[in-house]
C-alpha cells in the first residue's frame, strides 16, 4: 500500500475512526494518484459492486474533499482521483435491467456545477431498477426546462454538489411551475445532505442521500403522479 511519506502532492488526513479502515487505505491510494492501488483497495474487500462505491468511494472523495479545503491536498490531486474514480465506477456499476416497467418518463441531470460522479451512480442504479432514465447532461436551469417539457418528463431528477448550484433549483422549480403539465422535482448531492430541509427551501418535491434513497424518492413521485395529485 501506497505509504503517505511517498505522496506526490500534500499529504491527506486519515479518515475519522468510523470509517472502515479500507476507505483510509482508498483516500491514500487516490491522493498518490495511484489507480492500480486504488483498485487493490477495491478488489481484496468483499462487498457487492454498489456497495463498494457507496461505502469506500463516495466516502473517500468526501475525506478528499475536506482535506483540499483544509489545504491538506491540491485541486490537481482531487481531480485525478475523481478520474480514477470515474473509470472504478465503470467496472463497479450495475448494468440495466432488462426488465422494463411503465414508468412516467424520468430524466438526470446536473445543474450547472461540474460534479458528475454522483449522477452516474444514481442514474446507474435507477436504470438497473428498471427504470428508463433520459440523461440530460449538464445545463442551466432555462435549458434544463425547456427540454425536460420537449421530452416530456414527468419526474426531473436533479444532482448537484456545490451549494451555489443547489440554490439554483428554485429556478428550476419556477419554470417548471409555468408549465401546464405537473413535474416532480427530486434533488441530491451533498449540499442536501449536509443541510437536511435544503430540498423543502429550494421547492423540491422530495430528496435521497444515496443511490438507493433515490431509487425509493423515484418510486414515492411516481406513485403520487398516479394518484392524480398536482
Ligand atoms: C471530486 C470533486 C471535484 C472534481 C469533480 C470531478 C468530476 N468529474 O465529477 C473537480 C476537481 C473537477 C472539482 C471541482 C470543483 N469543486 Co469539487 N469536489 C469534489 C469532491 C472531492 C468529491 C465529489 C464527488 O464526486 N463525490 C462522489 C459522488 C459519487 O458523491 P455525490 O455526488 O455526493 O453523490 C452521492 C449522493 O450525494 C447522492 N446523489 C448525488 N446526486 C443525486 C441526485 C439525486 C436526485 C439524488 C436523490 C441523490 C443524489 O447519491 C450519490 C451516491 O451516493 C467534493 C467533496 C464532497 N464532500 O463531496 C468536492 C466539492 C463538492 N467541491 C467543491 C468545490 C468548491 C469545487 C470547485 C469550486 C473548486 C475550485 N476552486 O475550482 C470546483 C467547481 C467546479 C464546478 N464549477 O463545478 C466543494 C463544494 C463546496 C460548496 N458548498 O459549494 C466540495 C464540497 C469540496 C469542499 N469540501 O470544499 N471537484
Amino acid at each position: 500500500m501506497t505509504n503517505v511519506a511517498s505522496l506526490p502532492g500534500k499529504s491527506p488526513a486519515r479518515p475519522n475512526e468510523a470509517a472502515p479502515p479500507a476507505v483510509g487505505d482508498l483516500v491514500l491510494a487516490l491522493a498518490a494518484m495511484d489507480a492500480p492501488a486504488a483498485r487493490a483497495v477495491l478488489d481484496r474487500t468483499t462487498a457487492a459492486p454498489l456497495q463498494k462505491a457507496e461505502t469506500l468511494i463516495v466516502p473517500a472523495l468526501e475525506v478528499l474533499g475536506n482535506d483540499w479545503s483544509a489545504g491538506r491536498v491540491a485541486l490537481s490531486q482531487v481531480y485525478v482521483a475523481a478520474r480514477i474514480c470515474e473509470r472504478l465506477l465503470d467496472d463497479l456499476l450495475p448494468p440495466e435491467s432488462p426488465a422494463r416497467r411503465n414508468h412516467p418518463r424520468a430524466a438526470i441531470a446536473v445543474l450547472e456545477d461540474h460534479h458528475v460522479l454522483g449522477k452516474r451512480i444514481v442514474s446507474s442504479v435507477l436504470r438497473a431498477s428498471g427504470w428508463e432514465l433520459c440523461d440530460l447532461g449538464r445545463l442551466g436551469a432555462e435549458e434544463l426546462v425547456a427540454r425536460v417539457r420537449a421530452e416530456e418528463i414527468r419526474i426531473l431528477l436533479v444532482s448537484v454538489l456545490l451549494f451555489r448550484s443547489a440554490l439554483k433549483v428554485r429556478e428550476v422549480r419556477r419554470l417548471l411551475d409555468q408549465g401546464d403539465i405537473p413535474v416532480r422535482l427530486v434533488v441530491g448531492g451533498a449540499p442536501f445532505t449536509l443541510d437536511p430541509d435544503l430540498w423543502r427551501t429550494v421547492g423540491a418535491d422530495d430528496t435521497g442521500c444515496n443511490a438507493a434513497a433515490a431509487v425509493a424518492a423515484v418510486e414515492r413521485m411516481a406513485a403520487s403522479l398516479d394518484g392524480g395529485a398536482r
